[in-house]
């Protein structure tokens, strides 16, 4: 961390860059980033993402460059590989600041921190050493990046380390209560995308692995806006007995595949067989193909077998 730390306090002029279909983690923690550094005397502005959808939009529009600005040092944040960079950006990246496990690198300087449940996780610590005072304003940016990608401070990725970094924003004098209405309240769309999910989840193994799909019919049927389906995969996951959630979902031309494990399943090694990665309890994959639901279950399932074959009914 000291090589970033002499690098932030070296360059100026920063443009941080949030990855393809934005969520919490990679805003918030762009956010808050931006923030700290212009606490520093630093000029330092957001990339504005195409794909940023309504519900983050009020807490990091503030932050987007205005038209003209002009860079010289960009950061990437919560970005695991270059294929996650947002849509629409082409340009070099000098710096990495994420929480994936090491893929093949993009930008000229990397820091990734794998331990950490959230790329806020990281940011946080960052700001500390830098000597940046923890405002109301960076710390709510901080709590939405580690609430969100924590699912409110419920999947395994949470540790203690996690608790005290809310514990440090929350004597900073954000409203975490307010803020979780604000980032976690359940559109009625949302609602009933859920029931038509849970209308076809299929069991297996004994309960242990559920999988689900919704395909874009049924998506467009309930009317779902982009927000609603953030951590879709989550709901396979949340159910009682269930170790292996596999949730897949039709896009125009390919189905995109969410993997949620716990112990002893490892998400990524059964998404790394389609191709795919992420971290051991939530990874995906991609399936580049217009195939029917039932087939692209019985691939994900094959793909599961093949790694864990106890899992086969
Ligand atoms: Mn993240």
């Amino acid at each position: 961390m000291n090589n970033i730390v002499r690098f932030l306090q070296q360059n100026n002029h920063f443009l941080l860059l949030t990855h393809r279909r934005p969520d919490g983690d990679t805003l918030g923690s762009a956010a808050a980033l931006c923030a700290g550094l212009r606490s520093l005397g630093k000029a330092a502005y957001l990339w504005r993402n195409p794909e940023i959808t309504g519900r983050y939009l009020p807490f990091t529009e503030p932050y987007f460059a205005p038209e003209g600005y002009e860079h010289s040092t960009t950061i990437a944040v919560d970005t695991a590989s270059a294929s996650l960079l947002g849509k629409d950006w082409d340009g070099p990246v000098h710096l990495r600041i994420d929480h994936h496990p090491a893929t093949a690198g993009f930008a000229d300087m990397e820091y990734s921190d794998p331990s950490a449940a959230a790329c806020g996780e990281v940011i946080q610590e960052l700001l500390e050493r830098l000597g940046v005072t923890l405002t109301k304003e960076i710390a709510e940016l901080l709590y939405i990046a580690i609430s969100t990608d924590t699912g409110c401070f419920r999947y395994s990725n949470t540790t203690a380390r996690t608790h005290r970094h809310a514990a440090a924003l929350i004597d900073a004098g954000i409203d975490a209560q307010m803020l979780n209405v604000k980032v976690f309240a359940k559109s009625r769309e949302r609602l009933a995308m859920e029931s038509a999910i849970a209308a076809n989840i299929a069991y297996s193994a004994g309960g242990r692995v559920a999988a689900a799909s919704l395909t874009l019919e049924e998506k467009t049927a309930v009317a779902v806006a982009e927000d609603d389906l953030e951590n879709i995969a989550g709901i396979a996951q949340g159910i009682e007995g269930v170790q292996v959630a596999l949730m897949l979902r039709e896009e125009a031309d390919s189905w995109r595949v969410s993997c949620r494990t716990s112990e002893p399943y490892a998400a990524n090694a059964i998404c790394g067989v389609l191709g795919g990665g992420g971290h051991s309890r939530a990874a995906g994959a991609e399936i580049k193909r217009r195939i029917t639901p039932e087939a692209a279950r019985a691939q994900v399932l094959a793909a599961l077998w093949e790694m864990y074959p106890e899992l086969r009914d």
